[in-house]
């Protein structure tokens, strides 16, 4: 049987050749890679909550939470405690294993980031996994959230070098590999992917893709969002991308990154259970569970269910939980 290995050389033109396997190949080729590493019917479940939304200096042309846009946004400070373990106690409830909590910054002062770890701190004792997203981290602030037990921290490249700077300004694709490259130093597992649908073509998918894998290591969480095109956002009414480009996306990361959870993020909720099925075959195995996004809209958690149990997928334990009940 073929095996598949971890490597950190993908050269464009070998990208360039998984995406143009014919479907069939390319979904049993990373049907067999997913094999090699996982249970072929378990999916991580995350929940997020946006902890500070909008009123961001960062002018990123797909998001909601943007100053620099009307998007008719509730600005909200950064919600206390209690609303937040409210929060996540139900998202535990509900079956989530992780609680990523996003913050709609360019970077946290030494201030804020106090308070979430303050967050995390508590969210942790409530037996979750626990991931934040707050924009750009020094070396200081992502050795202090490793201290404070943080599992996860997410920081998305988004999209090629080359198709960054039609959407996104304010800070450098530099700047986006510096914070992943300070997160992995201070030991704290990486959570970085992109988005897909913003009028990028093949090859930027491909080279957002390389740019991943030919991390030094890859990241342990691959979200794979298509774009959530929000009324008064710069990409709003982009030509949506045809769902089998999506689907070959997810397929070739997974072929890529065989060890990584391939996350299948933002935009279900305009995506057909047909379309998120071969999602799941072509290797996704992480999805965020819960009616809201950060801002924008997720799938109704019972219609989640019924997927699941149409698929036969079951929610992944994580292995620090299966530890304990065994003891
Ligand atoms: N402000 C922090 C940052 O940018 O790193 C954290 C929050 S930001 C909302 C997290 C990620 O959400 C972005 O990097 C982007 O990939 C994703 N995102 C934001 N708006 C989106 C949209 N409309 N559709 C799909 N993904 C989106
Ligand atoms: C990621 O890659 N996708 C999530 C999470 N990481 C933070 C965010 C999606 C946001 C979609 C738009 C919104 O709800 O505001
Ligand atoms: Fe701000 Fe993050 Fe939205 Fe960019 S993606 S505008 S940094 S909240």
């Amino acid at each position: 049987m073929q095996t598949f290995a971890i490597r950190h050389d993908w050269q464009p033109q070998e990208v360039a050749a998984l995406f143009a396997l014919p479907f069939n190949d390319l979904i049993f080729q990373a049907q067999t890679a997913h094999r090699q590493f996982f249970p072929p019917n378990a999916v991580q479940i995350s929940t997020l909550l946006s902890i500070k939304t909008g009123a961001c200096p960062e002018d990123c042309a797909y998001c909601p939470q943007s100053a620099h846009y009307n998007t008719e946004l509730n600005v909200e400070q950064l919600l206390d405690k209690t609303e937040v373990l409210k929060a996540a106690k139900n998202a535990k409830a509900q079956g989530a294993s992780r609680f990523c909590m996003g913050a709609a910054w360019r970077n946290p002062t030494d201030k804020n980031l106090d308070k979430v770890i303050d967050l995390i701190t508590a969210v942790r004792q409530e037996g979750l996994e626990t991931c934040v997203t707050l924009g750009m981290l020094n070396e200081k602030q992502s050795r202090r959230l490793k201290s404070a037990g943080l599992d996860y921290y997410n920081h998305n490249l988004d999209t090629s070098p080359d198709f960054y700077k039609e959407i996104i300004t304010t800070r450098t694709y530099q700047d986006r590999l510096d914070t992943l490259e300070n997160v992995r130093n201070a030991g704290i597992n990486v959570c970085s992917g992109g988005i897909i649908g913003m009028g990028e073509n093949g090859d930027d998918r491909a080279e957002l893709l390389r740019q991943l894998a030919n991390l030094p290591q890859h990241p342990e969480s691959v979200p794979i969002n298509m774009l959530v095109q929000v009324e008064g956002t710069p990409m709003h009414g982009t030509a949506s991308l045809d769902p089998i480009e999506f689907v070959r996306t997810i397929a070739v990361a997974r072929l890529m990154m065989p060890k990584s959870y391939v996350r299948l993020s933002a935009g279900r909720t305009e995506m057909s259970d047909e379309t998120q099925a071969l999602c799941f075959l072509a290797g996704a195995n992480s999805i965020f569970y819960g009616e809201k996004l950060l801002t924008t809209d997720n799938p109704e958690t019972n219609h989640d269910r019924d997927l699941f149990n149409k698929l036969g997928i079951e929610p992944l334990v994580p292995e620090a939980e299966v530890e304990s009940r065994a003891c």
